[in-house]
């Protein structure tokens, strides 16, 4: 076993190290290594106190959540023993807490006597957003040492909180400035040396008293939780479990807890929100691209057009502190982009998300020109000029000519060939694809594309450019549609055939809400506005196959002015001022009548078809794209459709349900459907492999 834990004995104060790089996790060994160590100082009549720490960056990230779901299970002892036992301790026991303490290392905490911690530390339990409750005592005690409400927020949100706000809520007893090890032997010293009465959270009743007459907290609390945990289960079950300690005495609550806690580390949830955890980490390692590739310093940005996607983009480096220009054509256009800024930032003053003073501050790291020669400082230029490939290249010719040798040029692109781009450049290496997601300032993904020529050091760059910026970056390959639309597109055009079939937008939008998406097909694109994808369309239509079904269901809806909300009328119409979409008979008349024009006889279709035909088809597009190599895993694909359409996250991601509802029943369906329709939807050869092995994607 290796030394997990350290121990030393500092003035009859013995101090445990935690020892489990990288995050000291508390594994098996570590949980064996802290038992073996406690037993051995409590027994040793030289030691009078204990202080836990942690080594290097941080006392620990909690659970080793590799251990989660192992047969057999690791053995004992389990976090909930060896936390009783510190508890229990007629030793006073100090947790010294630096970097962060989360999980089931903040449940440690809750069950040692006093808590000090550096000032820059960060706690929380984030149980719940992978699926669980805190399982060691968490539930229990928490809303006895800090009260009902703030627990409830703690835990159902799984964020983290800042020292100063754990002391403000009583988390923390002491921020200690100077030495933290210092403190905690002097605090235990003092607990020691005056006699002062151990105080044991299990034994605080005090505030489950206040919360037993106020019960309405809790369906107050479930109604304030509804549209932010549509879906999930542990949101829920966390609210439960903390309604338990205020019902049930401590040790009956402790049972609820863990009874909670086993099923739903077992539940399909819970397995994709952790597989969402390990995705998001894994994304970012690319294999001919090694974590010591020499990056180049970012620290200075520029973002050429500023509309709706170049505003966002440019938000993202000043929330990240780094100095960024506007280019624009016309000092109109910079002013209309600098409006949208400024009304952004104030829309979060006014919901309290960010001071008045970080709102100017931000502002001022934003810079306008409409030269070129203004430029040169850049150390990444991100463009986001209209999608026209002629404009494009000129644009990227004079960025090669301003611009200074060793800036990365980046494009927004959401469908062109980078590699085209980059070939008008003397710098093809150092060309990339950052493809933002819209709000640009507000979604997390960045779709990094990696053209023929770029060089390892702009893919290293622009990875960790997402990283500074708050973003998931998933690096993909050139094709059409990059990995996130081109899927979107196989799912949109079932869609709109299941209309020609007999459907309507509501019942496909409402299918496709229930499963989980933030909306539906049809909702989503009045949002978005469907005259852009029209026109594309309409460019595109000459070099259409034939042969293929097409259905111009979409294009007739456009062609009656109904772009979407904006002219309060798309696949539904809007009252003015309100966005709710509302069933418009007009639609339905013209969905009706494109139905008669192509001799289709409507018929009823089930939501378990509506949900076939639009979710395999995008599986399947993802298993051509893995093929092709443009993802490299299964996993990045599903990190795109989580972070880039809101696939919900307790479904892992389309690759992940795939496995969960079987590849080898996908394979069947996209057969059918390739027989009763067009080739298109032929089975991808990697889909018919795996399930003539019997395998998944998870086994790629
Ligand atoms: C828990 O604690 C449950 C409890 O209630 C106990 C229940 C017991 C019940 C028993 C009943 C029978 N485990 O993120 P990074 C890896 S659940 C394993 O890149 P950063 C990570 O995969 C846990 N591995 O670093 C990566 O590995 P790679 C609740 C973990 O500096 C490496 O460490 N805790 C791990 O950006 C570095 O991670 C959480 O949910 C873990 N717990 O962020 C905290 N944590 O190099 C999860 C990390 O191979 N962790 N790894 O790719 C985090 O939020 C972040 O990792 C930190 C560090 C903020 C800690
Ligand atoms: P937009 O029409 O809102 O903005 C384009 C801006 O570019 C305008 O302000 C225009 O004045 C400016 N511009 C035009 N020519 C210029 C030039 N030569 N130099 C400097 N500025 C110039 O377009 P958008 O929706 O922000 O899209 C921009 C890019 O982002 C496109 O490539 C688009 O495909 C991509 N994209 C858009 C979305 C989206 O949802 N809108 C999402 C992802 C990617």
């Amino acid at each position: 076993m290796p030394d997990t834990v350290t121990v030393s004995n500092r003035h009859g104060v013995a101090i445990l190290t935690l020892h489990n790089p990288p995050v000291n996790g508390f594994g098996f060994a570590l949980r064996t290594g802290l038992r073996d160590a406690f037993d051995e100082t409590r027994q040793n009549n030289g030691i009078q106190a204990l202080v836990i720490t942690g080594s290097g960056k941080m006392f620990s990230a909690g659970a080793d959540i590799r251990e989660f779901g192992c047969t057999p299970p690791p053995g004992t002892p389990d976090l909930p023993e060896l936390i009783n036992a510190i508890e229990a301790s007629e030793k006073p026991v100090i947790a010294a807490i630096h970097g962060v303490a989360l999980g089931g290392a903040l449940e440690v905490t809750l069950g040692c006597h006093l808590r000090l911690a550096a000032p820059n530390t960060r706690l929380g339990l984030p149980e719940v957003t992978l699926g669980i409750v805190p399982g060691a005592g968490g539930t229990q005690r928490l809303p006895r040492l800090i009260g009902v409400e703030p627990a409830l927020t703690m835990i159902v949100s799984g964020t983290l909180v800042s020292a100063v706000k754990a002391k403000a809520i009583g988390v923390l007893d002491e921020i200690v400035e100077g030495d933290l090890i210092d403190a905690a032997v002097k605090s235990a010293r003092r607990y020691v040396d005056e006699n002062r009465p151990i105080r044991r959270t299990s034994t605080l009743n005090d505030r489950l008293t206040e919360a037993r007459n106020k019960p309405e907290i809790f369906e107050k609390y479930r109604k304030q939780m509804a549209r932010r945990s549509r879906g999930f289960e542990a949101p829920y079950a966390c609210v439960a479990c903390i309604e338990a300690a205020v019902e049930q005495p401590f040790t009956a609550g402790l049972v609820t807890e863990r009874e909670t806690f086993l099923r739903l580390i077992a539940s399909d949830q819970s397995k994709a929100q952790r597989y969402a955890f390990f995705a998001e980490r894994e994304v970012a390692k690319i294999p001919d691209v090694p974590r010591d590739t020499p990056n180049l310093p970012i620290k200075a940005a520029a973002v050429i057009g500023c509309g709706t996607m170049g505003g966002g983009i440019a938000m993202n480096f000043a929330n990240a502190g780094i100095p960024v220009r506007l280019f624009e054509v016309s000092r109109e256009a910079l002013e209309e982009g600098l409006r949208t800024i400024r009304k952004h930032y104030a829309s979060s003053v006014s919901k309290g998300r960010l001071s008045q003073g970080k709102m100017e501050e931000r502002l001022k790291l934003i810079s306008t020109t409409l030269d070129y020669d203004d430029l040169s400082d850049a150390d990444v230029l991100i463009e986001a000029v209209f999608e026209e490939i002629k404009l494009k290249k000129e644009v990227f010719k004079n960025l090669d000519t301003y611009c200074k040798p060793e800036a990365i040029l980046a494009s927004n692109t959401s469908t062109l060939d980078i590699n085209d781009i980059a070939n008008v450049t003397n710098r093809p290496g150092q060309v990339i694809g950052t493809h933002f997601f819209s709000p640009a300032h507000v979604m997390k993904l960045m779709e990094n594309v990696r053209g023929m020529q770029t060089s390892e050091q702009t893919v290293a760059t622009i990875m960790k450019l997402s990283k500074t910026l708050g973003k998931i970056g998933a690096l993909v390959g050139v094709c059409d549609g990059f990995v996130g639309n081109r899927m979107l597109y196989a799912y949109r055009r079932q869609a709109d055939f299941l209309l020609e079939e007999g459907t309507l937008p509501k019942q496909i939008d409402t299918v496709i809400y229930n499963f989980g998406m933030p909306m539906g097909p049809y909702a989503m694109g009045d949002l978005a506005g469907l005259d852009v994808g029209w026109r594309i369309r309409q460019a595109q239509s000459v070099n259409r196959p034939t042969h293929l079904r097409y259905s111009t269901i979409a294009d007739r809806v456009c062609e009656l002015g109904r772009f979407g909300q904006k002219t309060d009328a798309g696949w539904y119409r809007y009252e003015p001022g309100n966005r709710t979409p509302i069933p418009d008979p007009v639609i339905e008349r013209l969905i009706i009548s494109i139905s008669e024009e192509h001799g289709i006889v409507r018929r009823e279709i089930n939501d378990q078809e509506i949900l076939e035909r639009c979710m395999y088809p995008l599986i399947n597009e993802g298993a051509k794209i893995l093929e092709e190599g443009v993802a490299l895993r299964p996993s990045d694909i599903d990190v795109i459709w989580v972070h880039g359409y809101g696939f919900p996250r307790y479904r892992g991601g389309p690759m992940f349900w795939a496995d969960l509802v079987g590849v080898r029943t996908i394979y069947e369906v996209m057969s059918r459907l390739a027989d009763e329709h067009d080739e298109w939807l032929e089975p991808a050869p990697l889909l018919r492999r795996l399930a003539k092995e019997g395998r998944g994607f998870a086994d790629l």
